[in-house]
């Protein structure tokens, strides 16, 4: 089934991989491409650097076309912005932020932009800026989210934009991707599922919390920063909690304190395999993903029940 967001990319299926901080690298993109999706490399926080080695080694792996998400917080934007323009990516999406300041320079590198967006507002702006797509990402997803689910955000944005629409959050099978294109959506973006694929280079640790999460596992922390994120109930969320209780309601809430907890916890999950300590990142989906799989077989199983069910 072809969309325009095939057309515009060249990719076989409208599934792009949601990009993980610390987890999305040139291993998963280049399984995710190669499998007919848009592999996406996560910048994060990392430096230029380290994200060129990871963009030159995703060229080496596939000939296929891929991109790259930047995570607007981070203290590198502008080297990354610099980075994606002088390696040649044909597609950046964005995330946590705004980022109209760089849309002139992707322009003339000929990038195709795809920002995501939390609300019609963010997206009717994107669309005015010249995004080719926006990604409209409900609060069941991991990592930093928005306020509004799926269900919502998703058709109110395909009323308010003429671009393709793709939805995430709570999306890991072919009903979700089903569910996603009858709200009108034009392609989805995946990440949970993906997290526990065999090309994805997480700890295995995580992979484990993943396969065993139910549908309750996860739980918000950071509302009171302004940066709220999605992640598997531990310890650390637990001691996260209780400090956010803690401060809400105080004229001068210490915000060091939950600085102090945060600070190298995705690394931590992510590299060490803390799972104690660590920020352990996962959509609420996670209590349906119990297998691990190859990219392809991921991407061929969720085309395989869409196909059957849009018939
Ligand atoms: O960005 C994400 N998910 C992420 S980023 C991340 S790394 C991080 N870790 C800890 C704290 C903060 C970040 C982990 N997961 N998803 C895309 C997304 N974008 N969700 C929400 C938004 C968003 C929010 C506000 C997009 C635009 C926006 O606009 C506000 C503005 O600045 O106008």
């Amino acid at each position: 089934m072809k969309s325009r967001i095939c057309e515009m990319l060249n990719i076989k299926y409208p599934i792009f991989q949601g990009a993980m901080a610390w987890i999305a690298d040139a291993s998963l993109a280049s399984a995710v491409s190669n499998a007919g999706g848009l592999g996406i490399i996560a910048a994060g926080n990392a430096p230029a650097d380290i994200v060129r080695e990871q963009i030159r080694k995703c060229k080496e792996l596939t000939d296929k076309p891929f991109g790259v998400n930047i995570m607007l917080l981070s203290p590198f934007v502008e080297d990354i912005v610099d980075l994606v323009c002088e390696e040649g990516v044909k597609v950046v999406t964005t995330g946590a932020g705004n980022p109209s300041k760089y849309m002139e320079k992707f322009k003339e590198h000929g990038i195709s932009l795809i920002p995501v967006v939390p609300s019609v507002a963010q997206a009717k702006k994107m669309e005015k800026i010249g995004a080719s797509a926006v990604i409209a990402e409900g609060m069941e997803s991991g990592g930093h989210i928005g306020k509004l689910t799926t269900m919502v955000l998703v058709p109110q944005v395909v009323d308010a934009v003429s671009i393709p629409v793709l939805a995430a959050g709570g999306i890991a099978d072919g009903r979700g991707m089903a569910a996603g294109f009858m709200l009108g959506a034009e392609g989805v973006q995946i990440g949970t599922r993906f997290l526990v694929a065999h090309e994805c280079t997480v700890h295995q640790n995580y992979k484990n919390k993943i396969l065993k999460a139910n549908d309750i596992a996860t739980v918000i922390t950071g509302n009171i920063t302004g940066h709220p994120v999605r992640v598997i109930k531990n310890k650390l969320t637990s001691a996260f909690l209780k400090i956010e209780k803690e401060e809400t309601g105080k004229d001068e809430p210490d915000l060091a304190r939950l600085d102090a907890l945060g600070t190298g916890a995705l690394q931590k999950a992510v590299i060490q395999g803390d799972m104690d300590n660590g920020s352990i990142m996962s959509g609420q989906i996670a209590g349906m993903v119990t297998k691990e799989q190859s990219c392809k077989d991921i991407i061929e199983e969720i085309m395989g029940e869409f196909e059957a069910l849009v018939k």
